[in-house]
């Protein structure tokens, strides 16, 4: 147990947060309050272990790293700090005692959402494995006054509900008003001379304050806690209301405006660019005040700026951080007077670079006219970085216009971020292994061939903590039960189930926490969507946000099939199947929505028909999000990972669905190639094409999916209900533009880009094998068990351990009481 925790003194900071902050005595509290008032106390836990941690920090003058990244989807902080202090059995019985359950209390707590999918969860694991591992480290980030927003579903589409989760506070928060930092927007550069040097200095600018507040990630069972480190915007120049001068004024409103929008909303696209002004705005400020307090961090304590990366590294969560390269490059050369060399040396060696997708519209370019207009000193030292790499190129390969072409940084008029990434730092890396392969052979080879020392993998990872010892208590206590606690840090350890795999007994018990979990999803469901699902049903889940790539659209056409079958058959011999769906579309990603439609379209007409005798359910679960998602990786039987291969990097919820014992129905994609590795092919239901073959498929300009459509007649059969109104009757042309996509080309967009209908027979084929497999009991609960136990390797432990070697080269510390 963590030393700061006692439960007598965290009962009476209960009470006295209570008195304090609501003038109330427990009974007349509201669960919110008493959520409000534990996470008070709990705070006060955690302010003696973040001060000592920093002190620790400070005393041993520690390497720090720097996890640049506009999202950090953090989900929800008390429950898991809790367990961190291995305080939950005092905390539940003090609430108890108190008169309250402590899930109904962490259920007040709004999730944190301040990023989209994958990458902003991978960056909220990676800060959990940091501190639990004692590494000193800082999430840097935005203080988004709206996260990602909430979906409703009315009338099967979806709505976006603005996600107000600053609304009662955010208790565990920091405001740290003395680290605020201007960043300059706007203006001009102006050159001066100062003996005989030449000086740059931005006027005529607007500016905004950055004020951080800091939220604490507490390692687990080590004392330490870590910092994420999120700015908020504010005017510089509050009103003066005594200025007649009407520029002031005008100035004034211009910068309260500014400051304003800067942070007022998360862009809610997943693996997409949206090449907004307001977006480059966002990036700068937090990038321009993290690097500013850094160097200003470490130049408190050292006196040469000139070994700056010796203590300090920079990790750029895929391009979105990239101008902290000619940010930090300014600074030195600006603010310190370095050389450009002495400048870049110190640059390249404290930034690297993690690349998350390959989806082409995902690749941030911004047009010169706009990044030099924002930024004007920023965009001469990418010039002069991109002038500098050409000549570099042009000595590498004299003449070869299509190396510069490929690598330049500044080209066609527009700024591109990923080049300026691989060259502005020393390393840059894919997120599993497939994933880098295809960086290095294909997307970046040309970088690859010209810097290969930079290239390395880093498989993502997932944090256990969260996904099985908070989100699935059963599982959790069977395991220690079994074979002790230290999987909760060394989950590799968790391989010491394998010898149960075989035994009846665990098996049985397996099975039966698995039952149990599903019941715990069956009714969040039945009241979140008043739906009854049966919990002896196979639960198959695709959970994740919606993209055409991810292929939630095989899916249900997939289940529109098997109801056909069904259809035909009534006595048809299969196992009840509940599909379960839950996935956000980005506002204005109009194929998205309507695939939600449809899912939701599908579901009505299914979920009715008392015919089927309540073999196929369907379920899209409202608000999919981190705190639901906890209970749904626990209660699945199969994880839908079904995304066209090479095009999903790595996926991160296929690791969640392994460590809770769900089987996958897989393509080889990402990480999938990996788990499938350690648990053995014959424990996951592979189907469909190799990247491999998509990428020629694509070189060699697609494939016809009108043979598939005529020579297929129960595809043909599925494919024509999207358009004679089966499931739309009052609006049968509603899901046309889903049918064209797969049959036709639309614009440059070839028809069935992501290979639907090529991988759906096989896909089908895979669902059979699972039908059939489900009816072995003791097979099924062996093959999950055997999930369980290799998912040893996707912990972001794991992951962390290998940035720190490769990359970020940290010292462990530790922290005593
Ligand atoms: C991933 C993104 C992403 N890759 C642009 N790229 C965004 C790109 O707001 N934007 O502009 C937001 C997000 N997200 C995901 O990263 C991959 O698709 C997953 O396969 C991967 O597991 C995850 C973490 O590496």
């Amino acid at each position: 147990m963590s030393m700061g925790f006692d439960k007598e003194t965290f009962k009476k900071s209960v009470l006295f947060n209570m008195k304090n902050v609501f003038r109330k005595t427990v009974d007349e509290a509201t669960k919110e309050q008493m959520y409000q008032a534990v996470a008070y106390a709990v705070k006060d836990v955690i302010i003696d272990e973040w001060i000592a941690t920093h002190k620790e920090y400070e005393k041993q003058d520690v390497k720090t790293l720097y996890y640049l990244s506009m999202e950090f989807l953090m989900g929800r902080a008390l429950g898991n700090s809790i367990i961190s202090f291995m305080a939950q059995p005092d905390v539940k019985e003090v609430l108890e005692e108190l008169g309250f359950d402590l899930n109904a209390i962490e259920d007040q707590e709004p999730d944190p959402a301040l990023g989209n999918g994958g990458l902003g969860r991978l960056a909220a694991c990676f800060l959990d494995s940091l501190a639990t591992l004692g590494y000193p480290a800082y999430g840097c980030g935005i203080r988004y006054r709206y996260g990602m927003f909430k979906q409703k579903i009315e009338n099967g589409y979806q709505i976006e509900i603005p996600d107000d989760w600053l609304k009662n506070g955010y208790p565990f928060e920091i405001r740290r008003a003395e680290y605020a930092t201007e960043v300059k927007f706007g203006g001009y550069v102006k050159v001066v001379r100062e003996n005989g040097k030449e000086r740059f200095v931005q006027e005529g600018y607007q500016s905004v304050l950055a004020v951080p507040y800091d939220m604490p990630i507490i390692g687990y069972g080590n004392n330490v806690v870590n910092t994420l480190r999120i700015w908020d915007a504010q005017a510089i120049n509050t009103f003066s209301l005594d200025s007649f001068d009407k520029g002031d004024y005008q100035k004034a409103v211009e910068q309260e405006n500014l400051a304003k929008t800067i942070v007022e909303v998360l862009y809610p696209n997943d693996n997409h660019y949206a090449g907004k002004e307001l977006r480059l705005k966002q990036q700068y400020f937090f990038i321009s005040a993290s690097v500013q307090r850094a160097v200003l961090k470490y130049m408190e304590n050292h006196d040469d700026i000139h070994k700056f990366y010796e203590k300090n590294v920079f990790q750029l969560n895929d391009t979105h951080p990239t101008v902290a390269v000619p940010e930090l490059m300014r600074i030195l050369l600006d603010n310190y007077g370095l050389s450009w060399d002495e400048a870049w040396e110190i640059t390249t060696k404290t930034c690297a670079y993690t690349n998350h997708t390959i989806m082409s519209e995902a690749l941030e370019k911004w047009p010169i006219e706009l990044f030099s207009r924002l930024l004007p000193r920023i965009y001469q030292i990418v010039e002069e970085i991109n002038r500098r790499f050409q000549q570099k190129i042009g000595e590498m390969y004299p003449g070869n216009q299509d190396k510069v072409r490929k690598m330049a940084i500044v080209y066609d008029g527009q700024v591109r971020m990923a080049n300026l990434a691989i060259v502005g730092g020393f390393s840059v890396n894919g997120v599993a292994r497939l994933h880098t392969e295809i960086l290095k052979n294909q997307e970046l080879k040309d970088f690859y061939e010209m810097m290969p020392e930079k290239f390395n993998n880093k498989t993502n990872g997932i944090t256990q903590r969260r996904f099985l010892l908070h989100g699935n208590p059963l599982l959790s206590e069977w395991v220690t039960k079994k074979i002790g606690n230290e999987w909760i840090t060394n989950l590799p350890h968790i391989h010491r189930l394998a010898v149960y795999a075989d035994d009846p007994k665990c098996q049985q018990e397996f099975m039966d926490i698995k039952y149990q979990n599903k019941v715990r999803l069956a009714n969040y469901i039945k009241e979140h969507n008043g739906i009854e699902v049966d919990p002896r049903s196979i639960f198959d889940v695709q959970v994740k946000r919606l993209h055409e790539y991810k292929r939630q659209l095989m899916n249900i056409l997939h289940v529109m099939y098997l109801y056909n079958q069904l259809k035909d058959n009534p006595n048809l011999d299969m196992v009840p199947r509940t599909f379960i769906f839950g996935a956000k579309a980005a506002a204005g990603y109009r194929r998205a929505k309507l695939t939600i439609k449809l899912i939701n379209s599908v579901a009505e007409v299914i979920n009715h028909d008392r015919s089927i005798g309540g073999k196929i359910k369907v379920v899209f679960i409202e608000d999919y999000k981190v705190s639901n998602a906890e209970i749904i990786f626990a209660a699945a039987d199969v994880s839908e990972q079904i995304s066209t291969a090479s095009k999903e990097a790595s996926g991160t919820g296929n690791m969640k669905f392994m460590l809770n014992g769900a089987l996958t129905l897989g393509t080889m994609d990402g990480a999938n190639v990996e788990i499938v590795e350690e648990v053995g092919a014959e424990n996951a239901f592979i189907f469909g094409m190799t990247s491999d073959e998509v990428i020629r498929y694509e070189r060699e300009g697609g494939y016809d999916p009108m043979e598939i459509f005529n020579n297929n007649y129960e595809i043909r059969r599925v494919l024509m209900q999207l358009i004679n109104g089966y499931y739309s009757p009052q609006d049968p042309e509603l899901f046309r533009d889903i049918y064209n996509s797969l049959l036709n080309t639309i614009s440059s967009d070839r028809a069935d880009t992501y290979f639907i209908l090529k991988d759906f027979p096989s896909y089908g084929e895979a669902q059979k094998r699972i039908d059939q497999a489900y009816r072995d009991e003791s097979w099924w609960a062996k093959a999950a068990i055997l999930n369980v136990a290799n998912s040893g390797k996707f912990t972001s432990d794991r992951t962390i351990l290998e940035y720190v070697r490769d990359i970020w080269h940290l010292e462990k510390v530790n922290v005593e009481l």
